[in-house]
C-alpha cells in the first residue's frame, strides 16, 4: 500500500533520539501559528501554549514539535508569524540552544525540508530594537520522522505528522496551499472549512486513522502522529497508535509526555477555580502506562 511505503521510507531516513528511564518528553502538534489575524486558528490558545511549554522548559524536559508547527499554507511569510508570536519563538529558542528541540515538519509546513528555505527563516531573526540579527533555531534540521529509541527496552517509537500518503497533504502539497491561500482562507470567515483537510473532515481523519494504525500493526511498533487534530490514547488491546491532537482546539490544547519510561496524554484548558478566578490547569486524560504495556 502507497501509504505504508511512504511511512516506511520516512521511518528508515527518521532521525534516532535515544532515551532513557530519566528522559522527559512532550509532543505537541499543529499549533497551525499564524500572523494573529482572524484566520490564525493558534491566537485563542497562546496563552495556555505559551504557559504549558514554560512548564516544560523548567521542568527539565525536551519539546518535540510534531509537524504544522507554523501555518504557511494560509500564511505567505514566516517573518510575519514570527513577528506575531515572538515569545512563544524565544521560549521554543532557549529549549534548542539546550539541545532540547527537534522539529518534525508536516502538510502545511513542508517547505521545511528544503534546507536552503530552513537557513533563510529559522537560522536567525531580525531584532528590531537592536537592528541586528539574533539567532533563532542555527543550524536547525527540520526532519519528516523521528525513531525514538527507549533503550532500557530496546523499543522504537516512530514519532511523524502523519499525511504520509494523502493525495493532496503529501504529493500534491503545493495545489493544496494554492487552495488554501486563494479560497479556504476566505470562506473560514463565514463558517466553510476546507474538505480536504484532515482536521477538519471526520471521514478523511478516519482514514488516516487507519493508514497508521496499519503501519504500527505491520511494522509491530508504536507510532505517535498528530494531524488529524483528534487525541488518541489505544487501549492496551489495541494497536498502539497514539495521536496528540492539535494546539487550535477551542479553549484546549493536548499534547503527548513521555516520561520515566511512561506515556500519557495530556491536557491544558483555561478553567475557573472556587473563586471564580480562570486558571490554566493541566488535566491528565490517559495513562500513564509503561511503554511495553502494548506489546510492541
Ligand atoms: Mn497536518
Amino acid at each position: 500500500m502507497f501509504a505504508t511505503q511512504r511511512l516506511n521510507t520516512v521511518f528508515q531516513n527518521a532521525k534516532k533520539l535515544k532515551i532513557g528511564d530519566s528522559s522527559k518528553i512532550i509532543i505537541f502538534s499543529d499549533c497551525h501559528r499564524g500572523d494573529y489575524g482572524w484566520s490564525d486558528d493558534f491566537a485563542k490558545n497562546r496563552n495556555i501554549f505559551y504557559y504549558a511549554l514554560s512548564f516544560y522548559f523548567n521542568e527539565g524536559y525536551t519539546y518535540i514539535e510534531l509537524g504544522d508547527g507554523d501555518e504557511l499554507w494560509k500564511n505567505r511569510f514566516f517573518s510575519e508569524i514570527f513577528v506575531a508570536h515572538q515569545q512563544v519563538f524565544e521560549l521554543m529558542s532557549r529549549f534548542y540552544m539546550q539541545d532540547r528541540f527537534h522539529m518534525v515538519y508536516g502538510n502545511h509546513d513542508v517547505e521545511r525540508s528544503i534546507p536552503s528555505v530552513v537557513k533563510n527563516t529559522l537560522y536567525a531573526y531580525y531584532d528590531e530594537n537592536i537592528q541586528q540579527k539574533r539567532p533563532l533555531f542555527p543550524d536547525i534540521q527540520p526532519v519528516g520522522g523521528i525513531r525514538l529509541c527507549y533503550t532500557p527496552q530496546d523499543r522504537d517509537i516512530f514519532l511523524v505528522h502523519g499525511h504520509q500518503g494523502d493525495l493532496v497533504s503529501d504529493i500534491l502539497w503545493p495545489f493544496g496551499r494554492l487552495m488554501v491561500r486563494l479560497m479556504w482562507r476566505n470562506l473560514q470567515l463565514f463558517g466553510f472549512s476546507d474538505p480536504t483537510s484532515a482536521a477538519k473532515n471526520f471521514t478523511k481523519a478516519v482514514r488516516v486513522d487507519k493508514r497508521l494504525i496499519n503501519w504500527s500493526l505491520q511494522q509491530k511498533k508504536m507510532i505517535i502522529a498528530g494531524h488529524t487534530h483528534r487525541p488518541r490514547y489505544p487501549t492496551t488491546a489495541q494497536p498502539p497508535y497514539f495521536n496528540t491532537g492539535s494546539v487550535v482546539s477551542p479553549h484546549c490544547i493536548t499534547g503527548i509526555e513521555i516520561r520515566h519510561g511512561q506515556i500519557a496524554l495530556v491536557r491544558w484548558c483555561v478553567k475557573p477555580d472556587f473563586s471564580g478566578s480562570l486558571r490554566i490547569v493541566r488535566d491528565i486524560m490517559q495513562g500513564p502506562q509503561p511503554l511495553d504495556a502494548w506489546g510492541y
